[in-house]
């Protein structure tokens, strides 16, 4: 880290270094200089990421044109250039690492502590999407492929469990009941993407609530983070993920459950943040919130079967946990999509 670090040019020398906690990929670290300049300095997981160049060239693209939109969230994240040119730098062990001005005046949430919260929350993740309207999602590359396309994940954890290489398929039983009892529902969302019943945007792809800053007092939406899964998608991913992360604690492992007035307050800011979104994108909401929770669930679940190589775990049955929580809070969000779905049309028409 410290030869990394050297590798950007800061206004000032590194003078303090603390871990930043909350991300289940890669590592975060605030660095704080003599002058008093402050920066994340962010190792990036190769395991997930191996394309580094795909990332850095999508983030780069998407930093350029937010920053030509009138409408863009106060502030875009904008990766510093390290010595050799590139946006990142690589260390001997196979690491790679990156660099951007820490956002002063945030406050970075793991879980909303209002309505509030969450109705800036949605109009931080309404804005992104809407101010790419018109941005050529194509040309991002997939840095991740197939990633919300739940039926491949379905396939991936069949493959994860008929091999079971880690002997842990005994104690994920009923966990995998509970994921095939959602499948087919869980796959209707695709259909929709295949048939272009849906419109494929550039999306953010991983809108958890804690990739929101907030402005410290104001607690206004000020900048959307973690860029890395920005690529086509569609506008259910985005509002789906949002709201399955806003029921759940830092930790995603304890009981989940959806709360009506928090859905309704990020329904109400990711509205009117993404006035554009089509009447076939805004009935695919809840089914969103469904699908990605559902969909979250059988990778935590394949994870946990392949001996947890992909998400951050504290303990060797976290995943397990997550996975069957979010199979739970997958189940009661489709036992109320109508009561959802009507609280969708009640926000966009306001009778
Ligand atoms: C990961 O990087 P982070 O912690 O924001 C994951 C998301 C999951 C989330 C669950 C690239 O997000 O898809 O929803 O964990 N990101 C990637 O906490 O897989
Ligand atoms: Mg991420």
């Amino acid at each position: 880290m410290q030869e990394a670090i050297h590798r950007f040019a800061l206004d000032g020398e590194p003078a303090d270094c603390r871990e930043l906690k909350g991300g289940r990929i890669n590592r975060s670290f605030l660095i704080t200089t003599d002058r008093g300049a402050r920066y994340v300095l962010q190792r990036v997981n190769r395991y997930v990421f191996p394309n580094i160049r795909a990332i850095m060239g999508n983030a780069e693209k998407i930093g350029a044109w937010m920053e030509r939109q009138p409408d863009a969230l106060p502030v875009t994240i904008r990766y510093l250039p390290a010595r050799g040119g590139e946006l990142w730098t690589e260390d001997g062990e196979g690491g790679c690492w990156r660099c951007y001005r820490y956002v002063e005046n945030s406050v970075c949430l793991s879980a909303p502590e209002s309505p509030e919260d969450l109705r800036q929350s949605g109009l931080a993740f309404g804005r992104f999407l809407q101010a790419l309207e018109g941005f050529p999602a194509l040309e991002l590359e997939e840095t991740i492929p197939q990633f919300h396309d739940t039926p491949a994940r379905y396939r991936q954890l069949r493959a994860a469990a008929a091999e079971d290489r880690c002997a842990r398929r005994a104690r994920a039983e009923e966990a995998l009941a509970l994921a095939f009892a959602l499948e087919e529902r869980a796959s209707r969302l695709q259909a929709l993407r295949e048939s272009g019943a849906l419109p494929l945007r550039a999306a953010h792809n991983d809108t958890k609530f804690s990739n929101v800053l907030l402005e410290e007092g104001t607690r206004r939406a000020l900048c959307v983070i973690d860029l890395d899964t920005v690529m086509p998608g569609l506008s259910a991913y985005d509002f789906g993920d949002a709201i399955r992360s806003s029921a759940a604690s830092g930790q995603e492992d304890e009981p989940l459950s959806l709360d009506e007035e928090r859905f309704t307050a990020f329904t109400r800011g990711f509205l009117e943040g993404c006035p554009g979104l089509t009447p076939a994108e805004l009935e695919a909401l809840p089914l969103g919130a469904f699908t990605i929770t559902a969909e979250l669930g059988v990778r935590f679940l394949t994870d946990y079967l392949q001996g947890d190589p992909y998400f951050a775990v504290t303990d060797a049955e976290q995943n397990l946990r997550r996975a069957l929580r979010h199979f739970r809070l997958a189940g009661e969000i489709a036992r109320r999509l109508p009561e959802l779905a009507e609280i969708v049309r009640r926000e966009k028409t306001g009778i």
